[in-house]
């Protein structure tokens, strides 16, 4: 196996710690360097040569050529097939791997993108939109039923242990009061296994990168939360309607 020498392009998200999630259950050295959103630096020449979509997160493996790559899910499958040789979080066995597969397309193709949109309408847009409040509301539940449900008398998704399935639907499920679910207290299953994957110490070390988690500081006090969002909208630019 190689040495890996990683840079990870990351902010504050749940999309950044999912990969800060791997690098760390891995024991994976990597210089994390946070790219301002505010300042649009992720959308500067240098850092759309390393993602052309302009978003966090991204690496770039120094040890593979300055291999780049982007979008999370890829970031964690290319970080297993590199440097996770005994398959701890990408099972080797065909089948579980699959399996984790499928809870990752799940994650990226439905929840990350309805819960994402489920927080910009409750929380972070310019309008209180009620039909799309309630569209997405909905459907980010209808998927943690899903999770719910595929958790009954298991502790992990897959296979009896913790994979990449479990670390990258955490990551969003766990952040679930800001997209304006304020609990998860009707899937039982589901508020267990968050509790189950944050209580893991290398998760623990992978939420505070590139900043230190403050997701229960902002659920105990609406002030920080207010100002959370003034500045995400700050940052983000969602201040108003007009395209960016
Ligand atoms: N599907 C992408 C989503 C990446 C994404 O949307 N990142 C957000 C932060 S969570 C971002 O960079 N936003 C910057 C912007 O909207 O300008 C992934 O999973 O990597």
């Amino acid at each position: 196996m190689t040495t890996p020498d990683i840079t990870f392009y990351t902010a504050k998200s749940p999309n950044g710690v999912k990969v800060s999630i791997v690098l760390e259950e891995l024991g994976i050295p990597y210089k994390a360097r946070e790219i301002s959103i505010k300042d649009d630096e992720h959308k500067q020449p240098w850092f759309l040569k390393i993602n052309p979509n302009g978003r966090i997160p991204a690496i770039t493996d120094h040890s593979r050529g300055d291999f780049h790559v982007f979008e999370s899910g890829a970031i964690m499958i290319y970080l297993c097939e590199h440097y996770d040789p005994e398959g701890k979080l990408l099972p080797k066995d065909p089948n579980l791997k699959s399996q984790v597969i499928q809870w990752i397309m799940f994650q990226m193709g439905g929840l990350g993108p309805m819960q994402g949109q489920a927080g910009f309408f409750n929380r972070y847009g310019p309008e209180k939109i009620p039909y799309a409040i309630k569209r997405y509301t909905d459907e980010t539940k209808r998927l943690y039923s899903v999770l719910n449900g595929a958790l009954e008398s298991k502790e992990y998704l897959v296979g009896n242990k913790f994979t990449l399935a479990d670390a990258i639907n955490f990551s969003w499920v766990r952040v679930h009061f800001l997209s304006g679910i304020e609990s998860i207290d009707e899937f039982p299953n589901l508020k267990a296994w968050v509790a189950r994957i944050g209580a893991r110490p290398a998760v623990q070390k992978g939420l505070n990168v590139p900043v230190p988690d403050n997701i229960q500081e902002l659920m105990d006090n609406s002030e920080k939360l207010d100002e959370s969002i003034k500045n995400a909208r700050i940052a983000f630019k969602w201040n108003s309607t007009d395209e960016k």
